[in-house]
């Protein structure tokens, strides 16, 4: 048991070091190998991956990596989830609810938002996700058409997590605001900035995220 624990450490910290490094052409063959050995794929992106894009961004913030880095990074860590995705798919076949999440208008940072997403499915949401830059209004009609039990914002910017109280605003307008759960997440929000502009959870992370919708939809 030693040993397979010590070679499961051992690969995420070779997948952490890819995405750090921009290793483009390496990262299919690691993830690969990961679950190939039996680590979980969602581990493989938690405890991997993200754990890399952690380190990207704070590499950036100490001007030691640039925009042309983050945006490698990005294109990385999408690179290795196409290799994941199959495995998070097959997982559980049970339908827990539907969920539509999105990054609001203005903000065009999705890969939290696209990790949310790819562990809701994987928990067994049936998940739409609007993209990137979506507006309130497209929120109001996704939930109109889809009818889902959660509606998830991301925002990376302090300058857009405005547009989620927006979105929570037009959402009442519509009437359609107690049918759903609102939940947020992303980098700059807090719990009080959730109760502040009326939703029902912040996410300290994408786990965390799938913990509380999980909770939710178990209480129906
Ligand atoms: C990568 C990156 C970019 C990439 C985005 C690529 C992409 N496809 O997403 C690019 C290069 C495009 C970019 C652009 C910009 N960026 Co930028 N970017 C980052 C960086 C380095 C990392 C963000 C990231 O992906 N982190 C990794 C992911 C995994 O973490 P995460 O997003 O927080 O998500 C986790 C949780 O928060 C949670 N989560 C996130 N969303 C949700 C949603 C739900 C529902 C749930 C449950 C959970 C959840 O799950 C994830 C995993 O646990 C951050 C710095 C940082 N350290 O955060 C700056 C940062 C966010 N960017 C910043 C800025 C200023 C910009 C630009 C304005 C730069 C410019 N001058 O052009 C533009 C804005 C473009 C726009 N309109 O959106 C600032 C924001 C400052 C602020 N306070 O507002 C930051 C903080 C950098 C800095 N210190 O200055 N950026």
């Amino acid at each position: 048991m030693m040993v397979e624990k010590r070679c499961e450490d051992d690969l995420l910290e070779k997948i952490k070091e890819a995405i750090v490094n921009l290793d483009i052409d390496n990262i299919q063959k690691l993830c690969k190998e990961a679950v190939d050995a039996g680590i979980p794929a969602y581990k493989v992106v938690t405890d991997g991956m993200a754990k890399g894009m952690d380190i990207v961004g704070q590499k950036y913030e100490a001007n030691e990596y640039f925009l042309a880095e983050l945006i490698m990074a990005g294109e990385t860590m999408k690179e290795g989830m196409k290799v994941l995705e199959p495995y998070l798919k097959a997982g559980k076949m049970k339908r827990l609810g539907k969920i539509v999440i999105g990054t609001v208008r203005g903000d065009l940072h999705d890969i939290g938002k696209n990790i949310a997403a790819t562990l809701l499915r994987s928990a067994g949401f049936d998940v739409i996700d609007l993209g990137v830059d979506v507006s309130p209004e497209q929120f109001v009609e996704a939930v109109r058409r889809n009818s889902p039990d959660v509606v998830a914002m991301s925002a990376l910017l302090t300058t857009t997590m405005t547009e989620m109280e927006n979105t929570i605003k037009a959402l009442k307008e519509a009437g359609l605001r107690d049918k759903v759960k609102i939940i947020i997440g992303g980098a700059p929000i807090t719990p009080e900035y959730a109760e502040k502009i009326g939703a029902d959870a912040a996410a300290k992370d994408a786990v965390d995220g799938v913990n509380i919708c999980k909770s939710w939809v178990s209480k129906k």
